[in-house]
């Protein structure tokens, strides 16, 4: 074994005296499999059942594949966020991922592609496990309640998914146990042993080089040392494959960025992954299903959901072929790593794409619960409405790199785009309906050129506005319909209609006019619709055209709006906020932050008052006999790895005592102690050894142990009182 190398790289633990063991059988109970890995050994040439091609052993049979390749064809998209830990309540960062997925699909139905949305709940792992302990709950409870806890929140963001995936869903496990299987039989997962430095939060190794300052740098904790024997994935057979491909298709993991840190990570050996936990210590996870002693590593599960929803509802052949995963960047190497390789070993064509965001800080720091500045979703949801939170948070970022979050930043782009400048159109052109036309939308005259100019700044967005959502500039794509938008305003402003209602003689303009301002706004809340659905529906209906259809070819066309439509003006679409009433609520919100966390430190300062027992007289005390014993022998439980088994003298007698304190007593060391033991208490069996007694140790609050022992040598058996 090594220390500290690549957290993925293995050392199995080979017999020296076989030194060619690759063709010992693959099983539980084969300790050891193939020879160490050794940096600089690796053959760097395609393994050779590994075709760059992919045509060998595919888990989908031939006709599938073909049906794979005519599926493609199909206007057809699949889109995922990643399944989120149940450890946490759901944040403005996974409401991003989610929020965004969400837009896409929207804009791919409004395209008319048959559309799939897939969101859910990574639930398995010691991570959960611990939570769900600390919290006095099953992990499963736990989880249902955290899962519960996403699923409402996307509700109330107007999430549209059609699918939301748990991994502790037997659909889920029973996927994840064929793929392991098969991957399992292709000899692709072997035995072996590892030692590394293990950060428990991210759930994986870490080499000393990618530690910062000794510290996991995702969650700033030290990192544990651990050796495990577990099953290894054959990653690094594979590693020239994924390059490869990488180059075949460079905009696999776009944007570029992180597809060079990919290749970045492939250009050095990649070593096998540990895909496996032993059960006795990690018992909340899928048990392997050759070896149920040990679970499956929480990213091998994870990561299958994509593939296990689908399956689970018959719907792979029609969907994966367009899957596209989005997530951001802090899972970069699981989704570009380790899930291509996984699903080439399994045999299923690997995805689309994976687009990868970046990050949300909080005025410019990264968001964190010890920092106190974690952002919830519903909370601004609720000051600001859904669609202007979405709004600001799709244009906002430029996909790809990270955006600072700031509530000023909200309320401005809220201001400008959308008060000002979205519904300030929709105002003033209603008011003019109103005011001119009784509130009917009037038929149009011949079209002036600065009216064809506007009609041709509208009917070209379409085009645009798909090829940039399908080059992943959302904030492009938004701040494109905008401009159009600004530019509708300044027709008004240079067309003047209220000069032209004072003179009968320009009716005629006037109604061409109004007609072309209907129109952009139609097309507008068309283009605008999957980023804010509901106000684009609401803009709709104040036009009076509630009821039309708005899919993505009407924004191509122009005049759809019948003459003689009745407009319905209402309540403003998106109220200004008043920024310096912002500015005066952000800093009371600070200051009575600042309070409260002076109030609870002063609290934690003072020592909580203790807990007893009901009293007791000294007659009841009297029934419990305390005496001196001395150890004799001290030796490990057979079948615990916490209990000693202790011999111990009292004057004449002998007993046998079971105590918990194996974790913090060697045997040795207690051999001729002198203890006390309650000497008549009824006698239990303990995991099969009978124990007479129990040695008094007093234990503090973080679980550390001391024995009872006495301050001078007295014989054994003496009475403790
Ligand atoms: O990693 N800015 O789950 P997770 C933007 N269960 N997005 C952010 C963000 C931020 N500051 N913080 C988190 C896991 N996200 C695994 C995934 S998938 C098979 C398993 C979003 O709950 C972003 O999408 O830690 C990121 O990738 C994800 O939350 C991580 O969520």
């Amino acid at each position: 074994m090594h220390e500290g190398s690549d957290p993925n790289r293995v050392e199995h633990a080979a017999a020296p005296e076989d030194p060619t063991p690759t063709s010992a059988p693959h099983g539980a109970d084969t300790a050891v499999a193939d020879p160490p890995v050794a940096p600089g050994e690796v053959d760097d040439a395609p393994a050779g059942d590994v075709a760059a091609d992919g045509a060998e052993a595919p888990l989908l049979p031939e006709p599938q594949v073909e049906a794979h390749a005519r599926a493609k064809e199909r206007g057809a998209y699949y889109a995922t966020t990643p399944i989120f830990y149940v450890n946490a309540a759901p944040h403005i960062g996974h409401a991003y991922t989610t929020i965004l997925v969400d837009v896409v699909t929207r804009f791919h139905r409004l395209r008319g592609d048959d559309t799939f949305f897939l969101t859910g709940t990574d639930e398995h792992g010691e991570n959960v496990q611990k939570a769900a302990e600390s919290h006095g709950k099953t992990p499963q409870e736990y989880a249902d309640d955290v899962a519960g806890q996403f699923r409402s929140t996307w509700d109330r963001l107007g999430i549209r998914y059609d699918e939301f995936i748990r991994t502790t869903e037997e659909r889920h496990k029973r996927v994840v146990r064929a793929v392991l299987q098969k991957v399992y039989d292709a000899g692709d997962i072997i035995y072996g042993e590892y030692a590394g430095l293990y950060c428990v939060r991210c759930e994986r190794y870490y080499t000393e080089k990618e530690l910062v300052d000794g510290k996991c740098p995702q969650h700033e904790i030290e990192p544990e040392y651990r050796t495990e024997a577990n099953y290894f994935f054959r990653m690094e057979k594979y590693r020239t494959w994924l390059r490869d491909l990488l180059h075949e298709q460079p905009d696999l993991i776009r944007p570029e960025r992180y597809r060079n840190e990919v290749l970045a990570m492939l250009r050095e050996p990649i070593g096998d992954l540990s895909i496996s936990r032993p059960r006795a210590r990690v018992p909340w996870g899928i048990p392997l299903p050759w070896d149920e002693e040990h679970v499956t590593y929480v990213w091998f599960d994870a990561l299958l959901n994509y593939w296990s929803a689908l399956v689970s509802r018959d719907a792979e052949e029609r969907y994966w072929p367009h899957v596209e995963h989005f997530i951001a960047k802090d899972i970069l190497k699981p989704h570009g790593l380790f899930w291509p390789i996984m699903l080439k070993a399994a045999g299923i064509p690997i995805y689309q794409h994976l687009n990868v965001h970046g990050y949300w800080l909080i005025d410019d720091r990264k968001m964190s619960k010890s920092l106190g500045n974690v952002v919830r979703p519903l909370d601004l949801q609720k000051k600001y409405g859904n669609d202007a939170f979405r709004y600001f948070l799709v244009r906002d970022m430029n996909f790809g790199l990270d955006a600072s979050f700031t509530e000023p930043a909200i309320a401005e782009r809220i201001n400008s785009d959308l008060a000002n400048d979205l519904g300030n159109l929709l105002n003033r052109t209603l008011g003019m309906l109103g005011r001119y036309r009784d509130g009917v939308v009037p038929a149009p005259g011949p079209l002036e050129p600065i009216d064809e100019g506007l009609k041709d700044a509208f009917l070209a967005l379409p085009d645009t506005f798909a090829r940039q959502f399908d080059a992943l500039q959302f904030d492009r794509a938004i701040e494109n319909v905008m401009e159009a938008v600004r530019k509708a305003n300044k027709y008004i402003a240079d067309t003047k209609p209220w000069e032209l209602a004072k003179d009968e003689a320009d009716a005629q303009r006037l109604d061409t006019v109004l007609h072309t301002l209907v129109e952009a706004l139609r097309c507008a809340s068309i283009l605008l619709d999957p980023v804010i659905p509901a106000k684009a529906h609401e803009l709709r209906k104040q036009l009076g055209i509630k009821n039309a259809p708005y899919d993505l070819a009407s924004a191509s066309e122009w005049g759809l709006i019948p003459p003689g439509t009745q407009t319905q003006p209402g309540e403003p679409l998106f109220p200004r906020i008043d920024l310096e009433a912002l500015a005066q609520q952000i800093e009371d919100e600070a200051r009575a932050a600042e309070e409260a966390a002076l109030a609870a430190e002063r609290a934690a300062a003072e020592p909580e008052p203790l807990e007893h027992k009901p009293e007791i007289t000294i007659h009841d005390f009297a029934k419990t006999e305390l005496r001196v014993v001395t150890v004799e022998a001290a030796e490990r439980h057979p079948n615990a790895d916490k209990l000693l088994v202790l011999t111990v003298r009292m004057g004449p007698e002998t007993r046998t005592v079971v105590s918990g304190i194996q974790q913090h007593y060697a045997p040795d060391d207690l051999v001729g102690k002198k203890l006390v033991l309650v000497t008549n208490l009824q006698p239990v069996t303990i995991r099969g050894v009978e124990s007479q007694g129990m040695i008094l140790a007093a234990e503090d609050d973080d679980g550390q142990l001391s024995l009872v022992t006495l301050d001078r040598d007295l014989a054994d058996a003496s009475e403790v009182r």
